[in-house]
């Protein structure tokens, strides 16, 4: 067992049943000219945690903790996008709309791609998700019990919307959730202080958190 300094109290896992879930690191949600940027945001905050979750990658393959990459994306013809959601809002390119780095939000296209410093490594799932949440309308759920996993680590963009919305998934089917707080980033720093602190208030109502430096020193001492 595994037991990380985390709050609200340890975090306490076996890393062969544990399943990092790094969500939605794709250049449409940091780089210029993608999804994120469309919606009016400023993407350069979401960069700056990228060293910080390779760190937190590498710590969790080191230790045998699988990996599962999830990419936020639609298929070309735009069957699994609602309009409710491609027409939510203003942004200045749409989903499925071309940009600088091909056609927005779409599978295949070089803006959904993962950035190449966290590409995932071979034999590592990669889960396309038409939603916010990563369980909804894919193969996680099954994938995850194939594997024996209970419990899960999360990093990647952003806190409160597609990291929170799967986390709250993953709760009610039975995880035990964990959230690297130096691995995920919002456009809107409030908005992350806040998803942090309701995630593990009321007793880890939704988790607990703690910071890859936490994680990291966990795993590497199973290893010693
Ligand atoms: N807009 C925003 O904050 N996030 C998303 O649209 N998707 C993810 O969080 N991946």
């Amino acid at each position: 067992m595994v037991e990380v300094a985390a709050q609200p109290g340890p975090f306490a896992f076996e890393p062969s049943r544990t399943a990092l879930v790094v969500i939605d690191m794709q250049r449409d949600f940091i780089e210029p000219g993608g999804f994120g940027a469309a919606l009016g945001n400023d993407v350069s905050p979401l960069r700056a945690i990228v060293p910080t979750v390779r760190r937190l990658i590498d710590a969790c393959r080191g230790a045998g903790v699988m990996v599962v990459h999830t990419k936020e994306c639609h298929r070309p013809d735009l069957s699994d996008c609602p309009p409710a959601k491609r027409n939510r809002g203003k942004p200045s390119l749409r989903i499925g709309d071309p940009g600088p780095m091909g056609r927005i939000l779409i599978a295949g296209e070089p803006g959904s791609d993962i950035l190449p410093e966290l590409a995932p490594a071979a034999g590592e799932v990669v889960i396309e998700k038409p939603g916010k949440g990563a369980f909804y309308a894919t193969p996680l759920q099954e994938t995850l019990q194939a594997s024996g996993i209970t419990h899960l680590i999360f990093a990647g963009v952003t806190t409160e919307v597609c990291v929170q919305t799967t986390m709250r998934e993953a709760n009610d089917r039975g995880y035990d959730c964990l959230l690297a707080e130096d691995a995920t980033e919002s456009y809107f720093p409030a908005f992350k202080r806040a998803t942090l602190e309701m995630v593990r208030a009321q007793g880890a109502i939704v988790g607990w958190t703690a910071t890859v430096d936490a994680i990291a020193a966990a795993l590497a001492a199973t290893r010693a």
